[in-house]
């Protein structure tokens, strides 16, 4: 049983590993920056050290600094939320030989199923759909052009050390592949030091369709079901929900049990999140793996009943899963809007400042994950998302009118926010129909 955890993060995420800490009666530190130093939630943790100036490099993303905070204030485990250095298997190696447990999977792990070629060749062995292409890193351009013309085009670039969009590229014809090979390569190598690229087959209408799964150390793997992202604008989610509306039951009991033999397989220990695209026909192909905890675990737990951040903080404290998989079943439905401090009428650019006002929406089925109190500045320091709304209801119909209520309920002022983005996509036909693919929002921002 762990003790007292080190909270390697900020904001929201923070004061969610904070509440699940003080459920679980085990002590927390958190972590902060210079930027953060008024920050209302860090007198919730039982202590805050402050590990460098505002600058995410020297304070967030510092390992030496976090290291030493940890060993300061004797924790004997450190968690790393999301972003910053949650998969960054070389972090989560230096914190077990520096003796503290890495809240999530082991380094070897992280490192297998993040890098993209060695997840999906995981993934075909534990007969997870992956999309046809390459068998593996592209070694010279005339391979990629074989493939292409096997299997057609579009194909897809990626790099194996890339992810959540970064470091792809669509090829259309077979002319332009030997050239997108060559620049993916230069740009993967500079940005990742890992110049690996791979190719497959280009889906161009598709959801985002992600499966929650948890395995613990002595082996087991459960599924919590899956949720739909496709309510995205580049690369940046906005709306998720759970379950994903109008997938046929067996498709989902497919999606979700392919997910939990990938991580099963993995030997893997900790909260993750498998990827997918599905097509019209409800054909899924894998994407990636998140090995850490995801900003929309929420309307998992709220469909679920199950606390995936308490949970994960018990399995890296060696704890077997607290439950089977005959014992996760749906309830009702959950939507999650993202509350970003950006203006939407000026492409989304960030609106960091002072919140004068603040009211935070209530009642059943009605959950705010937020470190915002009224008075609070948002530093233009950071990521741009100050609340996640999340709404709980019966059905998805009841779950959409539910969400405006709240969405009505809610003043953020003075600053620009997505509220009322959010108001509009409730009232918009083709998500009340759940009807989005992962190019629904740009191509209704557009018009
Ligand atoms: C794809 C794809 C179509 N076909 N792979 C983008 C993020 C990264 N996780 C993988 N991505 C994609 N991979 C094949 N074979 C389309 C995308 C994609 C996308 C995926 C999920 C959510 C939003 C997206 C937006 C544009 C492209």
């Amino acid at each position: 049983m762990l003790k007292r955890v080190l909270i390697a993060n900020r904001g929201e995420i923070a004061l969610r590993i904070i509440r699940a800490c003080r459920d679980l009666g085990i002590e927390c530190v958190c972590v902060f920056s210079e930027a953060d130093a008024e920050a209302p939630y860090l007198k919730l943790a039982d202590k805050a050290v402050c590990i460098g100036p505002g600058p995410a490099s020297q304070s967030y993303l510092s390992i030496p600094r976090i290291i030493a905070a940890a060993e300061i204030t004797g924790c004997d485990s450190i968690h790393p939320g999301y972003g910053f250095l949650a998969e960054n298997a070389h972090f989560a190696e230096v914190c077990k030989d520096s003796n503290f447990v890495f809240i999530g999977p082991s380094h070897e792990a992280m490192a297998l199923l993040g890098d993209k070629i060695s997840c999906k060749q995981m993934a075909r062995k534990a007969k997870v759909p992956v999309f046809p292409g390459s068998d593996g890193a592209i070694e010279d351009p005339e391979e990629a052009i074989e493939v292409g013309k096997k299997i057609g085009f579009p194909l897809i670039v990626k790099a194996a050390a890339g992810g959540g969009g970064r470091g792809m590229r669509v090829v259309r014809t077979e002319a332009e592949l030997a050239p997108a090979i060559k620049q993916a390569t230069q740009e993967a190598s500079a940005a990742f030091g890992n110049g690996a690229v791979y190719v497959e087959k280009f889906l161009e209408h598709a959801r985002h369709v992600e499966v929650q799964v948890i395995g613990d150390s002595h082996g087991n793997a459960v599924h919590l079901y899956e949720r739909d992202c496709s309510t995205q604008r580049r690369h940046q989610k906005l709306i998720e929900e759970a379950p994903g509306p109008g997938i046929d039951p067996k498709k989902r009991d497919d999606v979700c049990k392919s997910a939990a033999r990938l991580i099963k397989n993995a030997a893997y220990s900790g909260a993750a999140t498998v990827e997918f695209l599905m097509d019209e026909k409800q054909n899924f192909y894998l994407l990636e793996v998140n090995t850490r905890v995801q900003v929309e675990h929420p309307v998992t737990e709220m469909i679920t009943g199950v606390d995936i951040v308490a949970t994960g903080i018990r399995v890296a404290g060696g704890e077997p899963l607290p439950f089977k998989q005959k014992d996760i079943s749906i309830n009702g439905h959950a939507i999650e809007c993202r509350i970003n401090a950006e203006n939407p009428d000026r492409n989304f650019a960030p609106s960091p400042g002072t919140i004068e006002q603040f009211a935070a929406p209530g009642g059943l089925g009605v959950r705010m994950d937020t470190h915002v109190v009224p008075g609070y500045r948002v530093p233009p320091t950071y990521d741009s998302m100050i609340a996640k709304l999340i709404v709980h209801a019966p059905t998805r119909e009841a779950c959409i009118r539910r969400t405006k209520r709240a969405l009505s309920e809610m003043r953020i002022e003075p600053i620009h926010t997505t509220i009322g983005l959010h108001m509009q996509l409730m009232d918009n036909s083709s998500f009340k129909k759940g009807g989005m693919d992962i190019h629904f929002l740009e191509r209704l921002l557009k018009k």
